[in-house]
């Protein structure tokens, strides 16, 4: 058992998001915090000591132009001598005041142009980067009934979606996200996952649907949706976070561990590649470091408890109509304190038992503040 544990965690690639290290808050107010990273370099410097703390989350995504630098391979190689990885190059289509009516789906023309030139702008920076993704959410909607014709948007966002797949080099794919609601709330142009396949399918085999955990309606299913995804091969990826109300980007699992636990089940079925796997938070009130330490090591524990149900018990009781049987296959799995088998896993990795306790024995997080500065 602990072995297979600790092979899993040794193929275990979590991608933490470099938006998720800095400042960010509430709709409301922006919450300062001390030791916040200055740039980029900074931001991939705390990625690495998530890294070097849980043993799994050895690459890192990065936003655009959020994370733009002037020389590219600096940035490269200051990402690699951390030990990382450059994960997904997330492009930003939603912050330009050009934008405000949306972007490749945006009624004029030349809005569009900019949107698809940004867009191409990151292949080329993945490109430099070694990124081997492109990982797309738009913003992209309507707030009214009537405001705009919803199936030309959805036209128009296809043929530049073409136009940015036929620049995609071979080592590069598109991942596709979809969110139902904000900061559109009539009329998202990608609103599901069933917008975002059927874009996919008209674009080509590299184009695959990406699944934010807080992008569903109440009630979703969503473990069913990654099987479904998995089936077709069009599961590019995820965006871990937890909700309670609706896009939180609360730490991953701490609301609905069930959930994620689920979600790992279809992932970890006989069959399946994992796709990508990335983290997508934005903080507000909790230390940043920590919070994405507690995420991967819930991302671990969601993913070692997979493991543990006893897919051939699983499958005689499906099979033979025992509800509850199944079912249980997969609460005893879920219910197994699976906590020293993975600090015994880490520590063989070279990282540590105990993440949290060993950040906040280690120092790491006065010294940023006495480095970086910021109140
Ligand atoms: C969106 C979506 C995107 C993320 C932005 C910042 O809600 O989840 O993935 O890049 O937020
Ligand atoms: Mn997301
Ligand atoms: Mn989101």
């Amino acid at each position: 058992m602990s072995e297979q544990v600790e092979r899993a965690l040794a193929s275990l690639v979590i991608e933490t998001p470099s938006w998720g290290y800095g400042d960010s808050g509430t709709r409301f107010a922006t919450f300062p915090q001390p030791g916040r990273p200055r740039d980029v370099f900074e931001r991939v410097d705390d990625a690495a000591e998530v890294h070097r703390l849980t043993g799994t989350a050895g690459s890192v995504a990065l936003h655009f132009p959020w994370d733009a630098v002037e020389d590219p391979a600096a940035l490269r190689e200051h990402i690699e001598s951390r030990g990382l990885r450059v994960g997904a190059v997330n492009p930003n289509l939603f912050q330009d005041p050009d934008y405000k009516l949306g972007s490749i789906a945006h009624p004029e023309e030349r809005v569009r142009r900019k949107a698809v030139d940004h867009l191409l702008e990151c292949i080329e920076i993945a490109r430099a980067l070694g990124s081997t993704a492109q990982s797309l959410w738009l913003a992209d909607g309507t707030n009214y009934p009537g405001q705009d014709d919803m199936i030309e948007r959805r036209r128009r966002m296809v043929a530049a979606l073409q136009e940015v797949y036929e620049a995609l080099p071979d080592e590069q794919e598109l991942l596709v996200e979809y969110k139902p609601f904000e900061p559109a709330f009539y009329a998202s142009d990608l609103a599901d996952w069933g917008s975002a396949l059927l874009t996919c399918q008209k674009l080509g085999r590299r184009a695959r649907v990406l699944v934010d955990l807080g992008h569903h309606a109440h009630g979703t299913n969503i473990e069913q949706i990654v099987g479904l995804l998995a089936e077709e091969d069009r599961l590019g990826g995820f965006h871990f976070n937890n909700r309670k109300y609706a896009d939180d980007d609360l730490i991953v699992g701490s609301v609905n561990p069930f959930e994620l636990f689920l979600i790992f089940v279809e992932l970890t079925a006989p069959g399946r590649t994992m796709p990508r796997l990335t983290i997508d938070q934005a903080h507000n009130v909790e230390a940043k470091v920590e919070a994405m330490v507690l995420s991967v090591v819930n991302l671990q524990e969601a993913y070692a408890k997979a493991l543990l149900v006893d897919r051939v018990a699983l499958a005689d009781a499906q099979r033979s109509g025992d509800v509850l049987g199944a079912h249980e296959a997969l609460l005893d799995a879920f219910r197994t304190d699976v906590r020293s088998l993975l600090a015994a896993a880490r520590a063989a990795r070279g990282a540590a038992g105990d993440p949290v306790a060993a950040l906040r024995g280690s120092g790491y997080v006065e010294r940023a503040r006495a480095q970086r500065g910021g109140t």
